[in-house]
């Protein structure tokens, strides 16, 4: 795999905090980087993540994205401490909702390589990318249940889509968490690479694609979202106001506090 080609000064690009970006050829590695919380998706990260995602976009030198985490964790799910303490009316306000729509509307190609945890809102994430590949260490799930809500980033949605019905209940309803292996035979994930090979696979993927005609890439990736996005608008919209009910109920209320005080939640189911 080539070296990075310039350095980010000369390239105009951010490195900031949370997320570590670096070019490799004409593709853009966005690698998140929030070890102590398994990379959880707090404000300032997804902000950090969007504005890199804007500038590879506005950078023609840049053909593909690829987006990764560390060896123990893709994301593991929104920040539920940041989460914990906010209302019905934090949750419906723009602000909150928009940031988490940037990734699903790239025009360039994004890859996701996923070693680790990728739940609740990281397996979101991974699945609003164009390719998923996976190291053997890899784990989906959608576990909101077990915190007293639901999937809020399109997770019943696209994995229903991606899975079928059964399966995507299964996951949603019990808070199951799947191995790499089952991931890639539901259809979750395109390929699975052993986790020392995955990141090198994933950018020479990557970097095929970012050789290819830019217009062509850019046509390709616009039929497939016409197909998948038609369906998936109307869904995304009401699983979303769903989400956001959750807020009114004191079982998320408990669930999120039971995971920050580290014990077992008691539900009462209202
Ligand atoms: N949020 C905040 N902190 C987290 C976190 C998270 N999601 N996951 C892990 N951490 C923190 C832990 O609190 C711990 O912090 P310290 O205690 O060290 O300060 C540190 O990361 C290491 O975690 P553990 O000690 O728990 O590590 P283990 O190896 O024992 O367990 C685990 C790893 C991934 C199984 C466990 O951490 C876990 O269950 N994490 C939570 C997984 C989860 O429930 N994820 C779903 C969150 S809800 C929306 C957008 C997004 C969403 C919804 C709507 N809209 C725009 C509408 C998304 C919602 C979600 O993702």
């Amino acid at each position: 795999m080539s070296a990075v080609s310039s350095s980010k000064a000369e390239q105009g690009m951010i490195n900031e905090e949370l997320i570590q970006v670096e070019f490799h050829d004409r593709v853009m590695l966005l690698r998140l980087s929030r070890p102590a919380a398994l990379n959880a998706l707090c404000k300032k990260l997804i902000q950090q993540l969007n504005a890199a995602l804007d500038q590879a976009e506005n950078d023609s030198r840049i053909g593909a994205i690829v987006v990764t985490g560390s060896e123990k964790a893709f994301a593991a799910g929104a920040d539920i401490v940041e989460m914990r303490h906010l209302t019905f009316s934090d949750v419906t306000d723009k602000d909150f909702i928009h940031p988490w729509e940037r990734l699903a509307q790239c025009e360039k190609p994004v890859l996701a390589a996923v070693s680790g945890y990728a739940l609740g809102g990281g397996c979101e994430l991974a699945m609003m990318c164009d390719i998923i590949y996976a190291g053997e260490s890899a784990k989906f799930g959608q576990p909101e249940i077990t915190i007293g809500t639901m999937p809020g980033a399109g997770g019943t949605q696209r994995l229903t889509q991606l899975i079928g019905k059964t399966k995507a209940m299964e996951m949603c309803l019990t808070g199951r968490i799947i191995q790499a292996k089952e991931a890639e035979q539901i259809g979750l994930v395109s390929r699975v690479y052993p986790d020392a090979d995955l990141l090198k696979e994933t950018l020479a993927a990557a970097t095929k694609i970012a050789h290819f005609s830019a217009p062509v890439v850019r046509m390709i990736k616009e039929a497939i979202r016409h197909t998948t996005e038609t369906e998936l608008v109307g869904g995304i919209r009401f699983e979303r106001r769903l989400f956001q009910s959750t807020f009114a109920l004191e079982d998320r209320q408990e669930g999120m506090a039971a995971f920050a005080e580290k014990r077992p939640a008691t539900f009462k189911h209202r």
